[in-house]
């Protein structure tokens, strides 16, 4: 009989005995290839490999996700592999051909249980462990609510730029002692800041990479989220919703400051606002009522 010949996209022969150890290096590579590309097309780290530096007091949880779902992948990819390096060197060219439908009741059964197996150990820890982070921390709208450290925050997305709205002393929204600030949030260390935000024209997305948190800004309606960073420094924000042809300028910087720093710089801005409220500029008065109920 003659060997099976069989060209693909990066010309691999597969015959019958040659070529099998090129075939596995050529699987491995493809599946680093595959690894690497979205790596490389991320927000690029301050050093190193990886995730951009976390400084959110709630990162592990979204790393630890990531890090387990690779670990599942790798040990997934070393059994297929094993698996199909056995089925090479077994069923090498001396070896006669059984054919099988894979109908039997015995091959249903045992895809059934492997396919079970991986389903509720891969995707059940992710379904569960993201359900219960989720709900204790980053969904967790009334704990942030309660504390009266939490800073709030408007955010206003437009093309193509980030303004954001701090309430003042006050504590109200829309009244002339707001902060409005321009492609830069400061926020105090240590403190949850909880996020409402909406767009004037498409739908954005307020992305902080360093503090593992995105939430799309949708025009017509009022979004929210919330952060706590554990780390001083200035970091970057950005949209992960392209939204249209100068998208790539929404890059703005959010600055963690210490507890005392914030305070001297939001009365003096505070200050600058009152001495330049001017009632009748309705485009300035962009913000909202403080939204309670969800
Ligand atoms: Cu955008």
């Amino acid at each position: 009989m003659q060997a099976l010949k069989f060209n693909c996209f990066v010309c691999l022969r597969l015959s019958s005995q040659r070529l099998t150890i090129p075939i596995l290096l050529r699987l491995v590579a493809l599946a680093l290839v595959s690894q690497a590309l979205p790596a490389a097309a991320a927000v690029k780290p301050e050093s190193g490999f990886g995730l951009p530096h976390d400084v959110s007091q709630n990162g592990h949880l979204i790393d630890w996700l990531m890090n387990i779902t690779h670990v599942f992948n790798i040990i997934l990819f070393v059994i297929m592999c094993a698996w199909m390096a056995i089925a090479v060197v077994k069923h090498n060219r001396n070896y006669p051909a059984h054919y099988d439908h894979g109908s039997s009741k015995h091959s249903v059964t045992v895809a059934l249980a492997i396919s079970a197996v991986i389903f509720f150990i891969v995707d059940g820890n992710l379904f569960v462990n993201a359900i219960s982070d989720l709900d204790k921390e980053f969904w967790n709208f009334d704990k942030v609510a309660a504390d009266p450290k939490t800073v709030r925050l408007e955010i206003n997305a437009h093309q193509w730029a980030w303004d954001a709205r701090y309430a003042g002393p006050d504590g109200k929204f829309n009244t002339e002692d707001d902060i409005v600030t321009w492609n830069d949030i400061k926020v105090p260390l240590g403190t949850p800041i909880y996020v409402q935000l909406t767009a004037t024209d498409v739908i954005h997305s307020f992305y902080l990479p360093n503090l593992r948190v995105k939430m799309d800004a949708v025009p017509g309606q009022i979004n929210r989220m919330w952060f706590q960073a554990k780390e001083l420094g200035e970091y970057d924000i950005g949209c992960a919703q392209h939204c249209g042809t100068h998208h790539y300028k929404m890059k703005a910087q959010l600055t963690v400051l210490p507890v005392d720093q914030y305070n001297q710089w939001q009365q003096l801005m505070s200050k600058n606002a009152q001495r330049g409220y001017d009632p009748d500029d309705k485009t300035a008065h962009w913000g909202w009522e403080w939204k309670e109920v969800y």
